[in-house]
């Protein structure tokens, strides 16, 4: 398995700042990366989400300049600068850049006076893994101009801000669970968030004290279709509500379901609503588990979760099955999918002392069905965004 020791280096990011713009940055921020334990496409439905932070992020070196453009660079993507106005607008880029210049762009939509700005970003999240690349990108940057203009935004304002950056700059239609994951994470804790009235709460998490293991499998199935059967999806759901007459699937309750289910036609429509109020109330029901120090009773309802993901959402696909159900068969006390789907990562909580053999048990299953070969690695919960130097 993959060492996954905390690796904010900022000597790499830095020397890419120096080497693009020919000076020291004025600083280095930090935002992780996060996988989600439970409440999948929840967030956009006023709903419950639980993600953690992981020790893989994004960090942006990054420096005021006196003039009125924004010059961006990454150590993944070699080249040139890209350089805008400080005025661009959607649409004024389209490549990895919208992420950075989409922040410049919402924070002054916002009203916030954001100046010039050079700025180098360094990763270690792997892209398209679900792992929330985009997010952590956009909270470092966040952070960093939050800083370095003295704007005193609070987190949670912080995180809207990088999530309209996606909304419009970017154009997904995400929720806010990847932005209030990557800034109000702490590290030994889930973060229990409330998409509806923001309210947070830490909850601890550690479950190596419990010789537990919560491990991350990345299937490295390449995504497909992901944004518009995202976006579909979102649509559903919000003609869901209308049809039901509430402002968000959020507002129906498990024991209101069978009346909801039976007042609306589309069979699609059913089980798409069928997801996102159980699933809700799976989120509620891990809270109060973890809150007993009941943490192998967490395990059936992430299973529960992953059938209603493939059954009822119709997000997954053959390898995150395959992932799911092969570390099932070895011994996890639950499993799986985690983020938006249609590829990316599963989740396992597995005895410490079956990990190994989990693994290896989905390797070789990924290998009979001729899938890529999967990465995995031991998740635990890191800090949130913050200054690094
Ligand atoms: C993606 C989105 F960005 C999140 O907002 C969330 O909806 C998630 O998919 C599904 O739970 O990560």
């Amino acid at each position: 398995m993959e060492d996954t020791a905390v690796r904010f280096d900022v000597t790499e990011v830095s020397a890419a700042f120096t080497a693009a713009f020919g000076r020291q940055p004025d600083g280095v921020w930090a935002a992780p990366g996060r996988v989600n334990i439970i409440g999948e496409h929840t967030d956009y439905n006023d709903g419950f989400v639980l993600p953690m932070a992981l020790p893989q992020g994004v960090r942006a070196a990054v420096g005021r300049t006196t003039d009125s453009r924004v010059r961006v660079v990454s150590r993944q993507e070699p080249g040139a600068p890209v350089t805008v106005g400080l005025d661009a607008k959607p649409g004024a880029v389209t490549d990895w850049s919208a992420y950075v210049i989409g922040v410049v762009w919402s924070l002054r939509e916002a009203g916030y006076d954001v100046g010039g700005v050079d700025i180098a970003v360094d990763g270690d999240v792997p892209a398209g893994a679900g792992l929330s690349s985009s997010a952590a990108l956009e909270c470092a940057v966040a952070g960093a101009l939050n800083d370095l203009f003295e704007l005193r935004i609070e987190p949670t304002e912080l995180a809207r801000l990088a999530q309209r950056a996606e909304n419009e700059f970017v154009g997904m239609p995400c929720g806010v669970m990847d932005q209030m994951a990557s800034v109000s994470c702490t590290a030994g804790h889930l973060l229990f968030l409330d998409t509806r009235s923001m309210a947070t709460e830490q909850v601890p998490f550690a479950p190596a004290d419990r010789d537990r293991t919560l491990l991350v499998i990345d299937t490295r199935a390449p995504h497909k279709l992901v944004d518009g059967e995202y976006a579909r999806r979102r649509r559903t759901c919000e003609e869901a509500a209308s049809v039901l007459g509430v402002a968000a699937l959020r507002d129906v309750s498990v024991d209101e379901l069978p009346v909801a289910l039976s007042r609306m036609d589309d069979e699609v429509q059913r089980r798409r609503v069928r997801h996102v109020v159980t699933e809700n109330a799976r989120v509620l029901e891990v809270v109060r588990r973890l809150r007993d120090g009941d943490l192998d009773g967490i395990g059936p309802l992430l299973t529960a979760s992953h059938v209603s993901l493939r059954d009822d959402y119709e997000v997954t696909v053959g390898e995150l099955d395959t992932a799911v159900d092969t570390a099932l068969a070895t011994g996890a006390l639950g499993a799986r999918m985690t983020g938006g789907g249609f590829g990316g990562c599963v989740i396992a909580l597995v005895p410490t002392d079956r990990a190994d053999a989990v693994v290896d048990a989905v390797r070789g299953a990924f290998e009979r069905a001729g899938y890529r070969e999967p990465a995995a690695f031991t998740a635990v919960p890191a800090q949130g965004a913050h200054r690094v130097r």
